[in-house]
């Protein structure tokens, strides 16, 4: 041993074989287990190749927490499982002919095995993919679930077709409005999907996010509730003159409804084929209908956008009784509020660039309490500010911010509007017009509607044998033997649903399947889940901060009513790693700067890569890997830290003991600081720094070495604390220098003695009239009055005084003493 270079590819796999054979991960199912739990989990991977770079960082600090908190004592549960389903799969199967599951379940084992090879602490025993029948079954009892509370319903709903392959395209099919495949212009297409009505949770799901704030990131949270999008204001009833058909709109800004010259439906508004032909316009009308449903906008395209057609009939100001053409235009969005607003030009910009393009008249309200009046006719964009109310009938002199509430409440006494609010978020769509996913278990009779298959006949597994050739219907609904079935209330000849489920789905309750796994006759162990959930800690990617968490909160709160669950989060806390970027850009195997984990591992090892990934900086912050490895062949500056701590424990293991606690030597002193320091980065996943103080340890306990003195107690400890970090090297030190039977990984945490650990000298530094002058080496617990009076005996002090009066002293014990004098 003591002769042995540091070979990583030697030692690695080794470790790899026993941890396997002794079972080391596996969380204890013992109920009566008196450890403390701690569920540390990491976002599951799409098996779309072997693992990249993004993995490698998540899962090495993921990885690095579930370590640390088994030392500390906890029963741990670190599970790993594959987001299974999606359209990659399908398309492999299309271009290259593989089986979508053959494809899906060989990129399963090769990251499986790279998992493995980098040293991740998962308890295999649990592992599951969403696309194993043994799991989609329950992912089809959860949409049941919902079906049941009438949260999960059908609706038209618009989709991305393809003309020429008479297709629904994914978004991600649609390349700058045209199919990915051929090229052809994409239109939209309304079909009947499903959806999972998550609005009804709008209001929890923001009210859920307070005491979140302290747990999770700021920035997420801050997603979260934009996505959510609340918006407080009131609804106003309007009347249509020609037709008498009435109508309410959603608005913000209640206060403005006296500057209201225009009133503008979406385009699919249901009222505007009717409202065109009493106006004479369903010629242009119908020709800017059938234009937008041939060249689908996004949301952001249509808002931006200010074309629009009149429609020839005329709205009434419920207050002033005046009539306002109406119009329709794209900017108004049907998803939003009730699909109609009123406009406003004067105080809403969107309704000023439409006004000044049609050619429409603005009336200013509000007027600011200072500064230049606004008038219509020089006004270059709203007005959108607070200030006082003006033309406005009986409200002329209110001032913001109470007329909003004033005019609300006068519009409900005179029954023309009442409060209301609004939310940005929508019903989620999960109906995917695809194979590679969960089939939705319902089926549709003649006679009897939508008929649940029941709970005893799920899973409605996948057939194999279909055909992949993109055209006409997706390839379930074209596979007769799965489509025709009778129907299980009446027997009658019945079709089943053809779409699957968005696998969003697949991934909002698979931290519920990780506490049971392996449960044939429910989803999950109720007690089970009670004494793991919610998740201690989630590490994984910001790119899923909105709508995987949100769809797993929402997931969370349905089976929490319907009695399943106690709480109502499923994360306690949350960490996001950031991104592994080259030459501050994205990596991309077109631009040709991608960097795979593991050819690093297999040249350099695990460790390293590992330790490369953390010490790189912030754990949330962007990793650049040309600055951090700009010679691929020569190993990460980490590697050369290996090496020293390789060679200082081997020999500190020979050598004799570190001193005792009666006779601290200054490395025992630096041990119980490092201890102590270490374990609060872990605590706050600042691995970085971590590493760094271990490296500090490993330099002095060179130079203890090279003093001829003894070092194994800190050997031992530098072993123990690089363990969560560097699982390999530290099970082999520990184990084969150490001599030790156990493993590093079960041995208890390091404790630190307070008052070995206390620093026993500082640097004071001296300021006068804000210039460095002097640095004083002090005790660690010099008091104020001790600061003062060494700064004031210093020499050089004195010459920078240069003999002026002091006028104050301010001091930071043991750190700063700052002389000001006379006159500055
Ligand atoms: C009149 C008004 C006057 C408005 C004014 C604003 C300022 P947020 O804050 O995003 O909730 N609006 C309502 N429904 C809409 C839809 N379906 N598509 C596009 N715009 C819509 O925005 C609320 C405001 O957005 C509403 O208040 C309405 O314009 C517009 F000085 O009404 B407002
Ligand atoms: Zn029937």
């Amino acid at each position: 041993m003591s002769r042995r270079q540091y070979d990583p590819s030697e030692i690695e796999p080794k470790w790899v074989a026993r941890w396997e054979a002794e079972g080391l991960y596996a969380a204890s199912d013992d109920p009566a287990d008196p450890r403390e739990r701690f569920y540390a989990m990491d976002m599951f991977p799409y098996p779309s190749g072997d693992l990249h770079m993004g993995h490698a960082e998540a899962f090495s600090g993921g990885d690095t927490i579930a370590r640390f908190r088994w030392m500390q004592g906890y029963d741990v549960l670190h599970p790993i499982g594959w987001d299974g389903f999606g359209l990659p799969a399908e398309n492999a199967a299309i271009k290259r002919g593989i089986h979508p599951k053959e494809w899906t379940y060989a990129n399963i084992a090769q990251q499986r095995a790279s998992f493995k090879r980098i040293g991740m602490s998962f308890d295999w025993s649990r592992q599951f993919n969403t696309c194993d029948p043994e799991y989609y079954r329950w992912t089809q009892w959860l949409f049941l679930q919902l079906f049941d509370k009438g949260l999960a319903y059908r609706k038209l709903a618009p989709a991305n077709w393809c003309p020429k392959d008479q297709t629904v395209l994914a978004n991600e099919q649609v390349i700058n409005g045209h199919c990915e495949r051929c090229g052809t212009a994409v239109v939209r297409k309304d079909l009947t999907q499903w959806f999972f009505k998550i609005t009804d949770y709008a209001q929890r799901l923001l009210d859920d996010l307070d005491p979140l704030e302290a747990t999770w990131p700021e920035r997420v949270v801050t997603m979260q509730r934009n996505w959510i999008g609340r918006s407080e204001g009131a609804e106003i009833e309007f009347e249509i003159a020609e037709t008498g058909d009435r109508l309410t709109v959603f608005t913000t800004r209640p206060d403005t409804l006296w500057g209201v010259t225009f009133f503008v439906f979406a385009p699919e508004h249901e009222l505007v084929t009717r409202l065109a032909e009493a106006g004479g316009t369903t010629g242009p009308v119908n020709e800017l209908q059938d234009r937008l449903q041939a060249t689908p906008l996004t949301n952001r395209e249509q808002a931006e956008s200010r074309e629009g057609m009149p429609l020839g009939v005329k709205a009434v100001n419920p207050v002033t009784g005046e009539r306002v053409p109406c119009f329709v235009a794209p900017y108004v969005l049907m998803e939003y509020g009730t699909g109609a607003v009123m406009g406003v030009p004067a105080h809403d910009q969107r309704d000023f660039e439409f006004a000044r393009k049609h050619e429409l008249p603005i009336r200013v309200v509000i007027q600011p309490e200072e500064g230049a009046t606004r008038d219509p006719d020089r006004m270059t964009e709203a007005y959108d500010h607070e200030g006082v109310m003006v033309n406005s009938g009986p409200f002329n002199g209110v001032r913001s911010p109470d007329s909003i509430g004033r005019v609300i409440e006068w519009l409900g006494e005179q029954g023309k509007g009442r409060p209301a609010v609004s939310y940005r978020l929508r019903d989620w769509l999960i109906s995917r017009q695809r194979y590679w996913g969960a089939p939705i278990p319902i089926i549709h009779c003649p006679s009897c509607g939508e008929v649940e298959v029941p709970v005893s006949d799920l899973p409605v597994l996948l057939p194999d044998d279909v055909d992949f050739r993109p055209g006409g219907e997706s390839p379930l609904a074209r596979h007769e033997g799965f489509v025709n079935v009778t129907c299980p209330s009446c027997g009658g000849p019945a079709r089943r649903d053809t779409d699957t489920m968005d696998t969003f789905v697949d991934s909002s309750w698979y931290f519920l399947r990780y506490c049971s796994p392996h449960r044939d006759d429910v989803a999950f162990d109720v007690d089970d889940v009670e004494r793991w959930m919610p998740v201690d800690q989630y590490t994984g990617g910001v790119e899923h901060a909105i709508l995987h968490l949100l769809y797993s909160r929402f997931v969370t709160k349905t089976l929490h009513d319907l009695g399943y669950l106690s709480f109502v989060e499923p994360f306690s806390r949350m960490l996001n790693q950031g991104q592994v970027i080259y030459g501050g850009g994205s990596m991309s195997k077109s631009k040709g700067n991608l960097v795979e984990p593991m050819p690093i591992v297999e040249r350099f090892g695990a460790d390293t890569m590992r330790l490369t990934m953390l010490f790189a900086g912030p754990f949330e912050d962007d990793i650049d890997w040309m600055l951090i490895a700009p010679d691929p062949s020569r190993p990460p500056g980490v590697y050369s830290w290996l090496r020293r701590a390789w060679r200082a424990v081997i020999e500190a293991s020979s050598a004799g003991g570190a001193g005792s606690a009666d006779q601290p030597t200054e490395l025992t002193r630096l041990v119980h600081r490092t201890i102590r320091d270490v374990s609060d980065d872990l605590e706050r996943f600042r691995f970085n720094t971590a590493i760094s103080k271990l490296m500090v340890l490993t330099n002095e306990i060179r130079h203890t070495l090279d003093q001829g003195g003894g070092a194994r107690a800190a050997a031992e400890a530098l072993v123990q604390m690089t363990a969560p970090l560097a699982p390999f090297i530290a099970e082999e030190l520990w184990r084969e220098a150490l001599s030790h039977a156990e493993s590093v990984h079960t041995t208890a945490w390091p404790a630190f003695d307070p008052e070995l650990a206390r620093e026993e000298r500082a640097t004071l530094v001296v300021q006068v009239d804000g210039k460095v002058r002097e640095r004083i080496d002090v005790d660690a617990d010099a008091g104020e009055v001790a600061c003062r009076e060494a700064a004031l005996a210093s020499e050089r002090v004195r010459r920078a005084l240069d003999g002026r009066e002091v006028s104050r002293i301010v001091v930071r014990p043991p750190k700063l003493v700052s002389i000001v004098t006379a006159g500055k």
